[in-house]
């Protein structure tokens, strides 16, 4: 903990911390012990991020243990599961991704998911070596060594198997992928597609979350990649759920930076990754910009169009340190306008305010969290913009101080929602305060 903190903040950085403590299992952090009681791969970058301020030792075990479940072509499982737990303990539990047969690329000492999520853990790796203090830097640069080849692994996964378009960016195949899952951007690649007659409706449909009309569509997903044991061939000719996501590519370029940094702690060559970032950036420019609207957003392959709803996604390309001058003023002009922080008391939300699907209550419909908050937050750092900066970090800590740390937050009044002492919310709040 700073010494430079006020008592107010030492108060909240106490409980912050407590959060993590108590979320902690004894080799990684799990999002919410209720609700999420397994090792989601997002999730545990986050957590490593706030966890490098306050108990390194487990920062590294927290990455390490999400390795563990990393596939033998190098996809990073979103989910890791706990097989000290009972199968009813989290829908969709592993039963689903594999019935009865794993794929050979699965680890065979560890159930994991099928998919993954936006590849944050590089950037968490060298935050977490960035802040290691100069007594334990040469330990801190060993850990690299051993993550290196992992991360490595998991990029070239990224370029080799999801890079379907053949432009550079790297395409997700289920909206649990984007870590965004009910984001309207991705209503109208669902609604086309064509389920079974039989519902698989699991009974999993509490208050603000996805409906179970939703669960169906994210099930016949997971149910037609397992048929195809995940196959990258089948992904890109024939899989019907395709999109290059801004949120996901920004996250994919910023840890390849990550990526060419450690690849110089560690003695390998960045060159290779510094190549990736540079055709991720112009591909992110091409594909993804809007010129009329000023931002990006996400291009659903299978139609070869952009998806028309403009969300929290479409600013996180801010990660990119090279996104031209007037492509961040433009973001800026937007994030800062009635749509988002301008008529939210406590930005940003999700969705543009405007957007007829906007939804101040349900998940990724509307409500503000604090991990978008802190993409972003991080991205206009990066680039100078300390108005923009200033406003999310002062606006994320209201929400806390208010609220606690709770899963999401109403964009207008600041009301807490979903889960209570949510792990990323509790781990950036002590990267915030540093
Ligand atoms: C599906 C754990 C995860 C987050 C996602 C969030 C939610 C899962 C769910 O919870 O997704 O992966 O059950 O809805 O959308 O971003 O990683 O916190």
């Amino acid at each position: 903990m700073s010494s430079r903190l006020t008592g107010d903040e030492t108060a909240l950085w106490q409980a912050a911390a407590r959060v993590l403590d108590a979320n902690w299992t004894g080799t990684a952090t799990v999002p919410s012990p209720g609700l999420y009681p397994h090792q989601w791969s997002l999730d545990s970058a986050f957590a490593a991020i706030g966890l490098a301020r306050h108990r390194r030792d487990r920062a590294e075990r927290e990455l390490l243990s999400l390795f563990r479940g990393q596939w033998t072509d190098g996809m990073l499982p979103h989910l890791v599961f706990d097989d000290r737990l009972p199968r009813h303990a989290y829908f969709p539990g592993p039963e689903l991704w594999h019935g009865g047969r794993r794929p050979g690329r699965s680890p065979r000492l560890v159930q994991t998911s099928g998919l993954t999520q936006p590849p944050l853990q590089a950037l968490a790796a060298l935050r977490l070596h960035e802040s290691a203090p100069p007594p334990e830097a040469e330990r801190s640069r060993d850990f690299l060594r051993v993550l290196y080849p992992c991360l490595a692994a998991q990029h070239h996964y990224l370029a080799e198997s999801r890079d379907l378009a053949g432009s550079g960016l790297a395409a997700i195949c289920h909206p649990w992928e984007s870590g965004l899952d009910n984001s309207p951007a991705w209503d109208r690649p669902l609604a086309a597609l064509r389920l079974p007659p039989a519902a698989y409706a699991p009974d999993r449909t509490p208050r603000d979350l996805p409906t179970g009309e939703d669960y169906d569509r994210y099930v016949h997903l997971v149910a037609l990649l397992r048929a195809r044991e995940y196959d990258p061939a089948y992904l890109r000719s024939d899989h019907p759920f395709a999109v290059e996501d801004p949120l996901f590519n920004a996250v994919y370029l910023a840890s390849e930076h990550a990526l060419a940094e450690i690849a110089e702690l560690t003695g390998h060559d960045p060159a290779p990754h510094r190549e990736r970032a540079a055709r991720t950036h112009t591909a992110l420019l091409d594909r993804l910009w809007d010129a009329d609207e000023g931002c990006f957003r996400a291009r659903d392959l299978r139609e070869d169009r952009l998806l028309p709803v403009v969300t929290v996604a479409s600013f996180a390309p801010l990660l990119d340190p090279e996104l031209p001058g007037a492509a961040v003023r433009r973001l800026v002009d937007l994030l800062l306008s009635a749509r988002f922080a301008g008529a939210a008391g406590y930005p940003v939300p999700t969705c543009d305010i405007q957007a007829a699907a906007f939804d101040r209550a349900a998940y990724w419909r509307g409500p503000t969290w604090i991990n978008t908050n802190w993409l972003v937050w991080h991205g206009a750092l990066a680039h100078g913009h300390t108005v923009v900066a200033d406003l999310l970090y002062g606006s994320t800590l209201r929400l806390v101080r208010q609220s606690g740390f709770r899963e999401f937050f109403d964009p207008f009044d600041g009301t807490g929602r979903g889960g209570h002492e949510h792990s990323w919310s509790a781990a950036l709040v002590l990267d915030l305060l540093g």
